[in-house]
């Protein structure tokens, strides 16, 4: 089969500039992360971007909390931001902000499409408003009973007992959020997109393999519901875009903030001059475009944003790639109902590959939720990655060291059980490219099992003990060590840490093509620690921590 090399280009969704990146975004990220790795590991052309929803209500009444303008809130922010994703290995090639002159830019050329194309109308409606604050309220800083199955204290848009969605005027005894006092409802004009003539478009559009088939089915209980225009302005006070010929409007941030995928590869394209924004973006683009989401904005990605892009005459994504929620412990982490462990609390206590290989561990291309539990993080990396792996490599590098001046022998001694290694790699690369890395490492796991199990068996230190056949000795161990190589190959785009101390103990870049040659007549150098075993008491410091 001829390699076709890809030009693809692949976002994750962007972090609210109003709180920390908490584990939770990084379960996103660092997926996505594995897979552009792997993706560049094969040759292809990648481009991995995000950035920072700048925008929003809750950003302005932050920065209003903290005594310091939005604007600056959002720059320390950000660089908080990219700092947490710098520790993790988080390999984007530009992270932005969606509060940007090239977001101001492309914002504008959109809405000019949309008014051109006369799918924007203007309503009066009424809406809440909290007298106290003198501000319209979103609806989540809108609280009541839920409509339909009575639980209290849910906000304006979704019930998160019953799932139920409706308009925050539903809500039975609302309360404002910010003063505790009962909105008022006062009129006020609003520009909306008209979402529902593009229907036919996206139905086809979801049918047409861009997301899996759960979601495909999610989506048909919109369309039976029937889709309604989309409001897209809001009033003063507000932090984000002005609309331009609209007094005291603003637009949403959910209108600029997938725009922030466009703007992000723009300043890119500005820093490196090889780029094409239109390459990329135009109709025609030969580009493959791919989003990373949770779970909790599939309306956004699969029904406004294509609608948009489609209205302004841009490319739509090849697929959606959705996750579950994070829950740890058996406790939920939602975006809005505060989360518990912060991405930098997180990296005081552990490593990131040890993040990184769990989360891999736990991940399939399902959208199911992913528990995590850390007696169980705990027991998987030692087991893992100290016991099998590292083990492995340790125990085949300490005879080599030794006896042979760090030098691997000149043939393996059973050719044929490597090249089982080797082949398992069809498999591999088929679980990576789907995205079902717990097969990853399962298969990995299964691989050091037989591995080590050979080790076992040929027992190298016998050998020694007799002084006889030290070539079969030095043959044995050059069997451990490729094994560990291959398996290395394998885990690379999961684990960069480990990787790069690999490359700089084994002098050679790990990488597929070179799978099928094994390391032979080659020296490696001494055997230093790779990675130390985690002990369990880390688990009450981060747990502190985030108290
Ligand atoms: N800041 C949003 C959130 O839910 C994600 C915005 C993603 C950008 O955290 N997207 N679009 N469409
Ligand atoms: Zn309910």
């Amino acid at each position: 089969m001829s390699h076709i090399l890809r030009k693809i280009l692949v976002t994750c969704a962007l972090p609210y500039a109003n709180g920390p990146i908490h584990i939770g975004h990084m379960l996103e990220h660092i997926q996505a992360d594995i897979w552009v790795r792997y993706q560049r590991m094969c040759g292809h052309e990648v481009w991995f971007v995000s950035a920072d929803d700048a925008h929003g209500t809750a950003i302005m009444l932050k920065s209003q909390d903290l005594g310091i303008s939005s604007n600056e809130l959002i720059k320390n922010i950000r660089k908080e931001h990219k700092q947490d994703f710098l520790n993790f290995n988080i390999s984007h090639d530009n992270y932005y902000s969606t509060h940007s002159l090239e977001n101001l830019y492309l914002l504008r050329k959109v809405f000019k499409c949309l008014n051109q194309k006369r799918l924007i109308q203007e309503k009066n409606i009424f809406q809440f408003y909290d007298n106290i604050k003198n501000i319209f309220l979103p609806d989540r800083f809108i609280k009541g009973i839920c409509p339909i199955c009575n639980a209290q204290n849910q906000y304006g848009d979704i019930c998160e007992i019953c799932s139920a969605t409706y308009e925050p005027t539903d809500l039975i005894n609302p309360i404002s959020v910010l003063s505790g006092s009962r909105p008022i409802l006062k009129k006020t004009k609003h520009l909306y997109f008209n979402l529902p003539i593009f229907s036919d478009m996206l139905k086809n559009w979801i049918n047409s393999g861009v997301v899996d088939s759960v979601i495909i089915n999610k989506t048909k209980e919109w369309f039976k519901i029937g889709l309604k225009s989309w409001c897209i302005s809001r009033d003063e006070p507000y932090f984000g875009f002005k609309i331009p010929q609209h007094k005291n409007k603003y637009f949403y941030v959910w209108l600029d903030a997938p725009i922030g995928y466009m703007s992000s590869f723009k300043n890119l394209c500005f820093k490196n001059k090889q780029l094409s924004f239109n390459d990329v973006w135009n109709e025609t683009s030969n580009y493959e475009l791919y989003h990373f989401i949770g779970k909790d904005i599939i309306y956004f990605h699969t029904l406004f944003w294509p609608a948009i892009l489609e209205a302004a005459s841009f490319r739509k994504p090849n697929k959606i790639f959705v996750h579950g929620y994070l829950t740890i412990n058996g406790l939920k982490l939602s975006k809005s109902r505060g989360a518990l462990i912060k991405a930098s609390d997180w990296i005081k206590c552990f490593d990131s590959d040890s993040l990184r290989y769990y989360y891999a561990s736990k991940l399939s291309n399902k959208i199911d939720d992913i528990e995590i539990n850390l007696e169980e993080f705990i027991h998987k990396i030692n087991s893992d990655i100290v016991n099998k792996l590292v083990n492995l490599a340790s125990r085949s590098a300490s005879f080599i060291n030794k006896y042979f001046n760090g030098y691997l022998s000149n043939e393996l001694d059973d050719a044929q059980l490597y090249k089982y290694f080797v082949d398992s790699g069809v498999n591999i690369k088929s679980f990576l490219e789907n995205r079902q890395y717990s097969f990853v490492i399962k298969e990995s796991m299964r691989l050091l099992d037989i591995a080590n199990q050979y080790i076992n068996e040929k027992k190298p230190w016998t050998i020694l003990i007799n002084q006889k056949n030290l070539i079969q000795l030095q043959k044995i161990c050059t069997m451990g060590i490729n094994f560990f190589r291959i398996v290395m190959i394998f885990l690379k785009p999961i684990i960069p840490d480990l990787t790069c101390k690999t490359e700089l103990f084994l002098i050679v870049k790990l990488t597929w093509e070179d799978i099928k040659q094994p390391l032979l007549s080659h020296k490696i150098n001494r055997f230093l620690s790779l990675y130390e075993r985690i002990n369990r008491e880390k688990i009450m410091e981060l747990i502190k921590l985030t108290e």
